[in-house]
């Protein structure tokens, strides 16, 4: 779907306001100052209304009362081109593999739908009965256990707020040429949930860890049997046993009844369906950490268990996907994040980065999760280049498109964090370009 943007047409306010930087960005204070100033923005929008008008065009929902409620609702029908974009990779060698991308466009706040979360299936989604499912810890442990989902419901359960993204998310940013696709598309396979479930140091702790145990391998219940090793040291820090997802019991497409959740980890490690944990004192260099998900380098080297996510940010509005509907002034609004921290700063370029202005973090700013920016900017029409950087609170930025491609061989296409260039056309339509 390709939505059409409006801007907001000149008004006094607007014409007052000074410019930051290059391109027509304006002070990101003009957010944070509020009130009035935002109230003369928004109408100069909406064309003026007679009482005439409102009574002459009462809609039917005005007229009648509407339908009955449900039990479990669902959008707006007129939402319903708001999608997943579902891709089979490998259609001969794996044709049940399936990557769909949050539709990060059309999408605004932090927190994702359940609905339209990213997905990652080797095997397709497996409908488990959570009365026949278990979950077994065992290998270097004390004693073996063998819980039940009704027996893991009466945990203690904590919930914590993060992002998850694949480590092969925005690979299509590592084609020779840049892929013109929609913004989820491209960098969809990222999504961010309020979790809850069970610390697992708990359940490894009931178990009873051989101090020889210094990694855990993980399994799951798709006919895929899905494995990925991980380090103790975050099995026994923050990786939680999750059962819910915003609320509710974790979808099918999330690993219902139970996954793991490694917060700043690469996804590919958060094994959905687990039921099956094996602590080792090696990796198991399984499958599907060798065949998949290790990073090649441009000297030769293959680099193994590169968990943690980058810095990374992406402009949503505008981007691809979305058209602007001529000049204007139109909200920048984006997505940063990063695996090792919270955001402390993201900077937007609307001149092709010759010149940076500073955007607004929404509040609350939280650790390893989505953090929403936004920053004015009035569009004279005519071609720019949109551009935005983020920082986390380490100091850890993101490279250029050239930089991240000089240290990788040509073929790989894990953990890409460069700086995403979005060339906005005469005609609105936004394209991707590498900078
Ligand atoms: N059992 C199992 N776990 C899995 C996968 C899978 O195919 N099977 N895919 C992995 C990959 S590669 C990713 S990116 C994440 C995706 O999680 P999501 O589908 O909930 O977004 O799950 C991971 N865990
Ligand atoms: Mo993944």
């Amino acid at each position: 779907m390709i939505q059409s943007l409006k801007p907001i047409s000149r008004s006094r306010v607007l014409d007052e306001l000074d410019p930051v930087a290059g391109g027509g960005l304006i002070d990101r204070r003009y957010f944070l100052a509020g009130g009035a100033a935002i109230a003369g923005l928004l109408g100069s929008t909406s064309s003026s209304a007679s009482t005439q008008d409102v009574s002459n065009a009462l809609p039917p929902w005005m007229r009648e009362p509407g339908y009955e409620p449900e039990g479990y609702g669902v959008p707006s029908p007129y939402e319903r081109p708001v999608q997943r974009s579902i891709i089979q990779l490998y259609e001969d060698v794996a044709p049940s593999f399936r990557i769909s991308g949050t539709p990060l466009e059309h999408l605004e706040g932090t927190i994702t739908p359940n609905g339209l979360h990213f997905e990652t299936h080797h095997s397709g989604v497996p409908e488990i009965d959570p009365g026949r499912h278990r979950l077994l810890i065992h290998g270097l442990v004390n004693r073996p256990l063998i819980f039940t989902v009704d027996d893991l419901l009466r945990y203690p359960t904590v919930s914590k707020t993060c992002f998850v993204e694949c480590s092969g998310n925005s690979f299509f940013n590592t084609l020779p040429e840049p892929r013109q696709a929609s913004c989820g598309t491209i960098h969809g396979l990222v999504s961010c949930s309020e979790w809850a479930g069970i610390p697992l140091a708990l359940l490894l702790d009931e178990a009873g860890v051989d101090p020889d145990a210094a990694w855990l391998v993980a399994s799951g219940a798709d006919a895929a049997g899905y494995s990925r090793s991980i380090p103790l040291s975050k099995a026994s820090d923050d990786t939680l046993l999750a059962l819910y997802q915003n609320g509710e019991r974790i979808r099918p497409e999330q690993g219902y009844p139970m996954r793991l959740l490694l917060p700043g980890w690469e996804a590919s490690a958060a094994v959905k369906w687990v039921h099956a944990i094996k602590l080792t004192a090696n990796p198991g260099y399984t499958r599907d950490e060798t065949s998949r998900y290790s990073d090649l380098m441009a000297d030769g080297s293959a680099h193994l268990f590169t968990f943690e996510m980058g810095t990374k940010s992406v402009i949503t509005r505008p981007s691809p996907g979305l058209v602007l509907g001529g000049p204007g002034f139109y909200d920048i609004s984006g997505l940063a994040w990063s695996g090792r921290g919270r955001i402390a700063k993201v900077e937007v370029s609307a001149d092709g980065g010759q010149s940076w202005a500073e955007a607004v973090l929404q509040e609350p700013v939280l650790t390893q999760s989505l953090t929403r920016f936004r920053i004015p900017w009035r569009w004279e029409g005519g071609p720019i280049r949109l551009l935005s950087r983020a920082v986390d609170e380490h100091g850890h930025g993101q490279p250029s498109h050239e930089a991240w491609s000089r240290q990788r061989a040509s073929n790989t296409r894990y953990h890409y964090n460069a700086i995403q260039a979005w060339q906005v056309q005469n005609d609105g339509r936004v394209e991707n370009v590498y900078a």
